[in-house]
């Protein structure tokens, strides 16, 4: 059953059973609405780097902080169009440009996104996108386009909210998340963790995401990527067993919802990627680069899918689909 009204305590007891049980039940509920075999591999295309001028604690391409990301402008509509062919071949079925924006404007500069999304579309792929915050009637034009999915993270709980971005809100999140499920798109929506937050934070992002009106569709966790410049920059890195309790939990409490083993994979030796997955993440980033970031090699990921048996999921073939249009 997928529910939306999950407290904080109910969360909490689930995130802090016995690790044993909770990767168990877990990979049980994961098996359940999904065929366990499959993993999404999707790619990212940071279409727009650096220069921004929000001040996420975490980010590389805040243009306030020092972090040696190379700025650049939009990226011209071949690059990006080669970029997406290659994605395909390589076997993703879903494709996000990531614009280092704080909010779309109405200019020839989304004009352009909106035709790439088109173009992308009619090549049989899942686009994402993530430009930052979106009003409703920009949402409607990418919906238009064909737009499949998305991406705008709530990053870390309401508490924690305010030590780690100060220049937009909480709720000017939960609006962009609002404009875009009332256009119809597929939600991505998830954090980061390894900010610095308790772990009631954590539980506190994970609740808020599960009693969402409807869940995202798509939930990102990602593990931080300390970057020399940021305020994040000396941040020790989280334990790995916290990782996957969040993983862990999100499946639980989110059970149709496509759970994304995101940043910070670079990080993990194999055997921690297996257990993410056995803990009900079904999805992963390819290629090399996440938008500025190092990620597995595409090699090492193909030797890692067959050594763990696992195969690629095909586009739309989530059970997010149905989800959206229900
Ligand atoms: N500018 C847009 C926005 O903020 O919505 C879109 C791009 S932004 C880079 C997308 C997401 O990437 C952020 O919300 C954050 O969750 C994640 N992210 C950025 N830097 C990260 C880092 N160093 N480690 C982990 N995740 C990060
Ligand atoms: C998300 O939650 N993770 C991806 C995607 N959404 C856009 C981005 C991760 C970025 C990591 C830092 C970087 O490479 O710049
Ligand atoms: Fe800008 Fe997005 Fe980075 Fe925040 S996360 S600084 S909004 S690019």
């Amino acid at each position: 059953m997928v529910r939306t009204d999950w407290t904080r305590e109910e969360v909490a007891q689930i995130y802090n059973k016995p690790l044993i049980d909770l990767v168990f039940e877990a990979g049980r509920i994961h098996r359940e609405n999904f065929n366990g075999n499959e993993v999404q591999m999707s790619t990212l295309l940071s279409i727009k780097t650096g220069g921004c001028p929000e001040d996420c604690a975490y980010c590389p391409q805040a243009a306030r902080y020092n972090t040696g990301v190379k700025g650049t402008p939009l990226l011209n509509e071949e690059e990006i169009l080669m970029s997406a062919l290659a994605a395909k071949a390589n076997g993703s079925s879903r494709f996000c440009m990531g614009a280092a924006w704080r909010e779309v404007k109405d200019n020839r500069h989304f004009d352009q996104v909106v035709s790439l999304v088109k173009t992308i579309t009619d090549m049989d792929m899942e686009v994402c996108c993530t430009l930052g915050m979106l009003n409703e009637h920009q949402a409607q034009r990418l919906k238009e386009a064909g737009l499949y999915a998305y991406n705008h993270n709530l990053d870390t709980s309401p508490e924690y909210y305010e030590h780690i971005i100060t220049t937009r809100t909480y709720d000017d999140r939960l609006k962009t998340l609002e404009n875009v499920r009332n256009a119809g798109i597929s939600v991505c929506c998830g954090g980061i963790v390894g900010m610095g937050e308790q772990e009631t934070d954590r539980i506190g992002l994970l609740q808020t995401l599960a009693t969402l009106p409807r869940h995202p569709e798509s939930v990102p966790i990602n593990a931080l990527v300390s970057v020399k410049g940021t305020p994040l920059g000396e941040q020790e890195k989280l334990p790995f067993w916290d990782m996957l309790r969040c993983i862990a939990t999100a499946r639980i409490i989110m059970p149709r919802s496509m759970v994304r083993l995101s940043a910070g994979r670079a990080e993990m030796s194999l055997s921690e990627q297996f257990l993410c997955f056995l803990a009900g993440a079904n999805s992963i980033f390819a290629g090399e680069k996440l938008l500025t970031t190092p990620n597995p090699e595409f090699n090492s990921d193909k030797a890692m899918f067959e050594l763990f048996g696992l195969k690629n999921m095909p586009a739309f073939a989530s059970c997010e689909k149905e989800q959206v249009e229900a």
